[in-house]
């Protein structure tokens, strides 16, 4: 026993002395900060914590404040924030921005199935896109659109003008995209002049004097650049059955998680973003950053309405503008 006990204290003051030669480690008693930089918004705080008493103390007070070691932003620019223990000193640089710099680290969904438009009034406005309608638009049938994507989803927020559709027996609503954000695919269609739509979904907001849900057959450009040709899916002269087409639409039954609805006076439409672009015979790849998008809708397939839209100028008759870019969120 007493051999045991005395390694065992030989290896414990062995273990001791190696610790103890250890350069490197932190001592006990001198004075750290848990961040030695920190990036923060105007009107954000940040808490530094010590290891020792401390005081604070801020190189700039019209740009940073400091109390008890919560950094508070006031003005961008730069401050140093000093926290002294005895004759320790330790610091760590802050940066202020301007206000809004900061992104919500979660990215929400849209959900068509709450009957609500709060989800939309949630949403930081820098991660939607929209247009609206100018009131000397050649064409007012379209009032205004919200346009939010995700990696999931393609959210779209339409507002019909209901002065301009006045036959509710079929209202054809159509979306043109742009998947790849490049002009070097796709086609010409005459609501927008950018002539790179790759594909359009294509089917009717009501029915019959209801509102229906937004369940489009999806059609792909099959023509030279820059020319007309749009079909279905699959290639040209292949027969064909609705399955081929349907997909990018989520809802109705297709698929357990969500919906178009109608709300308020407007429709919440929600495309599966990867369908729209790994459909076999799509043959596009999907901008995984940026694509671009338009809409119109009619009345005896006439387009009452067209987004975006510029004003209606001598210039520019129509007010034909490019589509909206839409950046993903992630
Ligand atoms: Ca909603
Ligand atoms: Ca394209």
């Amino acid at each position: 026993m007493k051999a045991n006990k005395f390694f065992a204290i030989a290896l414990a003051a062995l273990t001791v002395g190696f610790v103890a030669c250890k350069k490197d480690e932190p001592q006990a008693d001198k004075l750290s900060l848990n961040k030695t930089e920190v990036t923060i918004a105007v009107g954000e705080t940040a808490q530094l914590t010590a290891n020792l008493d401390v005081t604070w103390a801020s190189s700039n007070e019209a740009v940073a404040t400091v109390d008890a070691g919560l950094v508070k932003g006031i003005a961008a620019g730069e401050a140093n924030i000093t926290a002294k223990a005895g004759d320790q000193t330790a610091v760590c640089k802050v940066t202020v921005k301007e206000g809004g710099v900061t992104p919500p680290a979660e990215i929400p969904e849209i959900k068509v199935d709450d009957n609500s438009l709060a989800d939309w009034d949630a949403l930081p406005a820098e991660f939607v896109a929209s247009a609206v309608c100018p009131e000397n638009a050649a064409l007012l049938g379209l009032k205004s659109v919200k346009v939010y994507a995700t990696e999931m989803y393609i959210s779209i927020l339409v507002e019909p003008n209901m002065e301009d559709i006045t036959d509710l027996s079929w209202v054809p609503f159509h979306v043109y995209i742009d998947l790849d954000n490049s002009d070097e695919t796709g086609g010409y269609n005459d609501e927008h002049t950018d002539a790179n739509c790759d594909i359009l979904c294509e089917t009717g907001l009501w029915s019959e004097g209801e509102p229906c849900v937004y369940n489009p057959g999806v059609y792909r450009w099959w023509g030279e650049v820059g020319t007309t040709g749009w079909d279905y899916w699959m290639e040209p002269g292949v027969t064909h059955d609705a399955s081929d087409f349907w997909g990018a639409i989520i809802g109705d039954g297709q698929l357990p998680v969500g919906n178009s609805q109608y709300v308020d006076g407007k429709f919440e439409i929600q495309l599966l973003r990867e369908l729209l672009a790994t459909v076999p015979a799509s043959g596009f790849t999907m901008n995984n950053e940026e694509f671009g998008i338009g809409f119109d809708i009619q009345q005896s397939w006439n387009s009452v309405g067209i987004l975006p839209i510029g004003e209606d100028t001598e210039e520019n008759p129509g007010g034909h503008v490019a589509k909206m870019k839409v950046k993903i969120n992630k």
